[in-house]
């Protein structure tokens, strides 16, 4: 593409630059298609009744009362399954053991440290009736929000659970999150409750969580009781009266409890979103329409055969990804889950790959940051084990670079298995636009297609759909099942943040372009869009373009304040293993091989080579704060940061760089 000097008066160009071309192309293994779950035929009968479509979809849940009306539309507001009522945890356990299936494995969990255990829903259901039990009796009642501050355990999910079978909605806070993080939700929310573990293991060595709960607590009276899990052994403060041990008060209680039905609407969860400047949000979800779609596209999206197929969403509870894909979704569909407590590089860099190997994973699920670590450690790593049982391959989280898409299909998926690119929001509740394994001929670093029964539309600044080869602002045109009914306690901050962008269209927030075919890419927040001389380029794109350098595993792009051209593009950018040092010389080349795949517009005026970046424990590049650090600004909130020293040293990185190096 040739550049364009800026017409005067064009610097607000308000459609997305598309620069990226990529022709690789992966269909359907045929075995995988012949048998597979959805079919073409899907999206032309859901268009011709999408309410129709997810009626039907929700007839796969147990109903204690059969539903009035589908959906009930006071835009922004919407109710789905009205009249309807249910119980999200004998959807998710009781009915299975009830049809026959007790025996069967519902999470292969394993700790970090090695240790294992395999739970049957037979089982869980025993766990969760006893811990919702121990909730009653200390007067936890329907409506009630329980705080959930714990490691990757099966007495997370157990805890969930106790709360939606009472119909107490939980708030899951991130295990790595600080005490402050912590007390703001709990003021936020308004929680009476909180449960978490003495500690967790995480990169080998035990992790305190207690300690936060207490610090948290020393200004919050309202917190009657603290429900403490023992998890590390490791030296806990007690406050007598308040806190109470797990093994105490929930072995104890009976293995049965009757299970009221709630209605369809009744809160299930509340999750934050950092919202990376502002006051976190509290996303509300409720109980049918939410469970329908999760518990369709885990079936739908990953091809799941629940009686032999073994899943393993490698993600945080603490993380949307975990409730929808580790939690709800396999347990409504009766899936065996693998569930694991630790990060990738404990004790070994193979970790991941001997867990796929140990339990016989078939399908696996991460985020592209995790698939770009992976690449620069090296493909010898998974190289070593025996994938061949995995059969369907998803990313989650970020737009995921061709290149590492390629990487992750080939190292991975041994160049058969088909990867899904899952676009969704903690706000969509469930995944939104995806390939479908046995139906889409896939592009490396595409979303592809909204799902049967979902309306995506690619959008310019006034609302209008963008042609094939256009790029703008991703919107949803019709209300979805599992779409978040609002922000806690702020119905106003729901209209403003979500519809006020474009009447009657819900705005996610992502910029996207739509392909000669028709197919969407996502393209990064528009938050984050850079403006340079006159032309509105995504991240994605560049970050996308470097990393297709053989040398580059990771790249992070931000748009710093120019004199000359409005924004200029940095870029930080981590090597693969085996490229050495960096140096004047291999940066010459990154610039140059980013203008001749995008052309010059998007040469970066600076590439600074690091050892990391800094990330949310969900694995989002923080751009907001690489772009302080190319600013030389103070540093913004860093208080959802995975590892708030990476920011450090990229800051003595950029300042011991000399500037441009034209
Ligand atoms: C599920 C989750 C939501 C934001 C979303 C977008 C980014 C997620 C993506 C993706 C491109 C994908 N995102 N999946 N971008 N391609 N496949 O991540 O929820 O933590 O709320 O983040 O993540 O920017 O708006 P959440």
């Amino acid at each position: 593409m040739a550049e364009t000097p800026p017409a005067p008066g064009q610097e607000n160009q308000q459609t997305l630059s598309n620069l990226l071309q990529e022709s690789r192309r992966f269909p359907p293994p045929p075995e995988l298609a012949a048998e597979a779950n959805v079919r073409a035929e899907a999206f032309a009968a859901a268009d011709a009744d999408r309410l129709g479509f997810w009626a039907e979809q929700a007839g796969r849940l147990r109903w204690e009362r059969p539903w009035d009306t589908v959906l009930d539309w006071q835009p922004p507001f919407a109710k789905w399954f009205v009249g309807g009522k249910l119980n999200a945890a004998v959807n998710c356990v009781d009915r299975h053991v009830e049809a026959g299936r007790g025996d069967k494995v519902a999470y292969h969990w394993e700790g970090e440290p090695g240790d294992t255990r395999t739970i049957t829903y037979a089982q869980l259901k025993d766990l969760v009736c006893q811990a919702a039990n121990a909730l009653e009796e200390l007067g936890v009642t329907k409506g009630d929000r329980v705080a959930i501050y714990m490691p990757m355990i099966p007495e997370t999910v157990v805890a969930m659970l106790a709360c939606a079978r009472i119909g107490a909605p939980h708030m899951v806070v991130f295990g790595g999150f600080s005490a402050d993080a912590l007390g703001s939700r709990l003021d936020d929310s308004d929680a009476k409750l909180v449960i978490t573990a003495d500690g967790g293991y995480r990169r080998g060595k035990p992790s305190g969580l207690k300690p936060a709960v207490d610090e948290a607590l020393r200004s919050r009276p309202g917190v009657r009781n603290v429900l403490v899990v023992r998890r590390t052994g490791q030296d806990v403060e007690w406050t007598e009266g308040r806190d109470v041990w797990w093994h105490d008060v929930v072995e104890r209680q009976g293995t049965e409890h009757a299970a009221p039905a709630h209605d369809a609407e009744d809160p299930l969860y509340i999750m934050y979103t950092s919202g990376t400047t502002a006051k976190p949000k509290g996303i509300l979800h409720t109980t049918g329409g939410y469970l329908t779609q999760v518990s369709y596209t885990h079936w739908a999206v990953f091809d799941l055969k629940p009686e032999t197929d073994v899943f393993w969403t490698a993600a945080d509870i603490g993380w949307v990804t975990g409730h929808s894909y580790i939690v709800y979704g396999p347990l409504s569909n009766g899936a065996t889950s693998v569930m694991y407590e630790g990060t990738p590089d404990t004790p070994h860099r193979g970790r991941f790959w001997e867990i796929v190997q140990k339990y016989g994973v078939t399908i696996a699920y991460m985020a592209p940051t995790a698939i770009r670590t992976f690449m620069k450690w090296g493909e010898d790593i998974p190289a070593q084990y025996d994938l061949s049982s995995l059969r369907v391959l998803g990313s989650v989280g970020e737009p995921i670079n061709p290149e590492a898409y390629v990487w992750y299909r080939k190292n991975i998926g041994g160049d058969r298995v088909p990867v899904v690119d899952t676009w969704w929001q903690t706000e969509t509740g469930a995944i939104m636009v995806s390939p479908l394994p046995g139906v889409t001929e896939a592009k490396p670093g595409a979303a592809m297609r909204p799902l049967p029964g979902i309306s995506v539309d690619v959008v310019d600044d006034e609302a209008k759909s963008v042609p094939d080869g256009g790029g703008g602002f991703i919107v949803v045109r019709e209300p979805w099942p599992s779409m978040l009914r609002g922000i806690w306690g702020d119905p106003k901050r729901y209209e403003e943040t979500y519809w006020s962008r474009f009447e009657g269209l819900y705005f996610p927030g992502d910029g996207a372009k739509r392909d000669e075919d028709g197919d969407i890419w996502l393209l990064g927040r528009v938050d984050d869009v850079m403006l340079v001389s006159g032309h509105n380029i995504s991240t994605t794109e560049v970050e996308s373009a470097l990393v297709a350098h053989a040398k580059v595993a990771e790249a992070a792009v931000v748009g710093a304040t120019d004199p000359v051209t409005g924004q200029a593009i940095v870029a930080f950018v981590i090597l693969r293993g085996e490229a050495g040092e960096g140096g004047e010389e291999l940066v010459r080349e990154l610039r140059d091989h980013v203008g001749s795949s995008l052309g010059p517009i998007a040469k970066p005026r600076q590439i600074l080579v690091v050892p990391e970046l800094p990330k949310t424990r969900s694995g989002k590049i923080m751009r907001r704060l690489l772009r302080d650090v190319a600013e030389n600004r103070t540093l913004g909130d860093v208080s959802t940061l995975t590892d708030a020293k990476s920011i450090e040293t990229l800051r003595d990185v950029f300042q011991g760089a000399s500037g441009s190096d034209d």
